[in-house]
Formats: structure tokens, sequence, C-alpha cells
């Protein structure tokens, strides 16, 4: 357990990145804009049936500047020792090439996987940071928007063909892509699950084999505490308060708090209330200070850019490491 959490322990600072088909909404969908935090969610905000949100957006998911090498060398000059991306958010897309029927082909969405031919976006983007010598982990949502058997409560398609969700099904599809998480890109440092409530937590995922089997397939992985409820249960090896610093910390367990630059962990034009640069580093130290790490997150856009006021912070984060670095 111990020789299990060294790494993070001293790791300290970590890239959180949010890029999925909501980054090439950017917080407005179809000339309609929407609230600018949790942007990442703009399908739920204007219950978006998934057909239309894939056919919008899919042709908006360009790639034109996206670099994860340069990403990953932003991360490592601001002193980040590792990096959380989202494999899938809510909305039931993938940035890895997942095998499972339904991601390669449905008749909703067409596909939920969102690499073009040939590429997959989520290994680019591994390997990217593996070779820059960051820990990697992959975020990974346990609500699907779109997929016919999960949970009814999250589900925006209207139910036309009387299709009885069925659950097992659904667990077997988290299964199988938490196994080829595990199995087909290298060593996974972190699993993120991302979330639970009251009504859905625990073994509404199936967590018994799913924990069983991925301990077997990533011995050294750690895993955060939300297939279980609340942010900071202990049913997990890290408490994973939200935009907000415990004020005693979480005693007796490891944490992460995750925060955004702005407001939004997805990208979103509008958002344009970028904390400075002092307030960054004044929760950065508060964190560490209190024993937890600081998991700051990016939302590059459709095109695959990091916002320029993002990068400006990361290289003054980096030029104060420097500069405080111990000789
Ligand atoms: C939450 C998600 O619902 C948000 O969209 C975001 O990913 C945050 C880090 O976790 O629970």
């Amino acid at each position: 357990q111990n020789k299990r959490m060294e790494w993070f322990r001293e790791a300290r600072f970590g890239l959180f990145i949010h890029w999925g088909l909501y980054s090439a909404a950017g917080g407005s969908f179809e000339g309609k804009q929407y609230p600018q935090h949790y942007a990442e969610w703009i399908q739920t905000w204007g219950k978006i049936p998934s057909k239309q949100y894939a056919a919008v957006l899919k042709p908006k998911f360009t790639l034109r500047s996206f670099e994860p090498k340069a990403w990953a060398r932003l991360a490592k000059k601001a002193g980040m020792k590792y990096m959380v991306l989202t494999s899938r958010h809510h909305e039931g897309f993938s940035l890895f090439n997942s095998q499972q029927p339904y991601a390669v082909k449905n008749d909703i969405t067409g596909s939920a996987n969102l690499s073009p031919k040939g590429r997959d976006l989520y290994k680019e983007i591994m390997t990217a940071f593996r070779q820059e010598g960051l820990k990697v982990g992959a975020y990974y949502s346990l609500l699907d928007w779109q997929h016919p058997d999960s949970y009814e409560a999250f589900n925006l398609n209207p139910n036309t063909d009387n299709h009885q969700p069925d659950h097992n099904r659904y667990k077997e599809y988290l299964y199988g892509q938490v196994k080829e998480l595990a199995q087909n890109y290298g060593q996974l440092d972190m699993l993120w699950p991302d979330f639970s409530s009251k009504q859905h937590q625990g073994e509404a995922w199936g967590t018994k084999r799913m924990l069983t089997d991925l301990i077997k397939w990533q011995p050294n992985i750690i895993i955060n505490n939300r297939f279980w409820d609340g942010l900071e249960n202990k049913n997990g090896d890290i408490g994973t308060p939200e935009k907000y610093i415990p004020p005693t910390g979480l005693p007796g367990m490891d944490w992460e708090v995750s925060h955004t630059m702005n407001e939004s962990y997805g990208y979103s034009a509008h958002d344009q209330n970028w904390k400075s640069f002092p307030k960054i580093m004044q929760l950065f130290v508060e964190t560490v200070s209190k024993g937890g790490n600081f998991l700051l997150n990016v939302g590059p856009d459709g095109d695959g850019a990091i916002p320029a006021p993002a990068i400006r912070i990361m290289e003054r984060i980096g030029d104060w490491m420097q500069v405080n670095k111990e000789a």
C-alpha cells in the first residue's frame, strides 16, 4: 500500500486534461451559449440528444492544432509529475479506440470512438507524457449519456423503441473498457473513475469483479474514491475534493484537489474568468501544505489547442519552480 503510493506522495503536482466532443462546442451549441462552468456538461445543459450532438460536433473536433508532445513539454516545464486524461467523459465518447461493439459502431452516434481512422488519440497523448517522464492516469466516466443500457437517470436520448435498459450489459461495457485501458496501453499509474451518487455506486458499476481484475492487470495502480458516493469517502486510495481545499486536509487519507484555471474543466470560449497567477500559486501552496496534491486542469479546444492564458499560467509556474527549487 505505502510503496504503491510513494510516487503520488512525492509528486504533489499534476495536470488534468479535459478533452472530448464538448471541447468542440466550447460552451455554445447551435448559437446558444451555456453557463461558463462545467462546459463539458453542455449536452445536459441543452438536453441535446446524442445523435444531434455527435452530428454537429464531430466535424468540429478537427485536431488542427493538436500537439500532444508540446502539451507534455509544457507540463514537464511547469514541474508537473503526472497527468490525468479524460479517456471518456459523461457524453460517452472515448479518446481511446475501444473495441467494444457499441463503441465501434452503433445506431445512435455512429461510433462512440473519437479518433480518426488509423489513430488513437488517447495513446498519442499518454505516450507523449510518458516520454517526458510523467506518470499517467485515465479519468473514466461511469455515467454515460448515450449508451442504451446505462442508467436511465443519465440517458439523454428519448426512448422511442421501448428498449428496456439492461444494466448488466452496461456493467460489461464498463468492465470491457477498463480492461482495454489497463491492458492495451502499457503501464497505467492511476484510474480516475467519475462519479457516483447514493443511488448509483459500488456494485452499481460492477466494482467487485472490475477492481479484483484491475489490480491483477496493473498491480501498482492508484484508484480514486469515486466508485463510491462522496468526494471525501475513504473507499479508495485518494480523496478527490473538487475545486475546494478541505480546511484541515483529509486526515488519515491521501488526497488530491482538482482545480481549474478559469471556471470550467472543459473548454469554453466565453469563460474568460482566469485566476491570477498569484491566486493559483496560493491554492497550490495551500493544498500542498495541507498534505494534498494539486491537479491543475486545462481544457484544450476542439482543434486541440490549449488556451493561451492557460499556457501563460503554466509557463509562469515553471519559472517560479526554477527560481524556487533547491540548489
Ligand atoms: C466531475 C465531473 O462531472 C466534471 O465534469 C469534471 O470532470 C470533474 C472533475 O468531475 O464530477
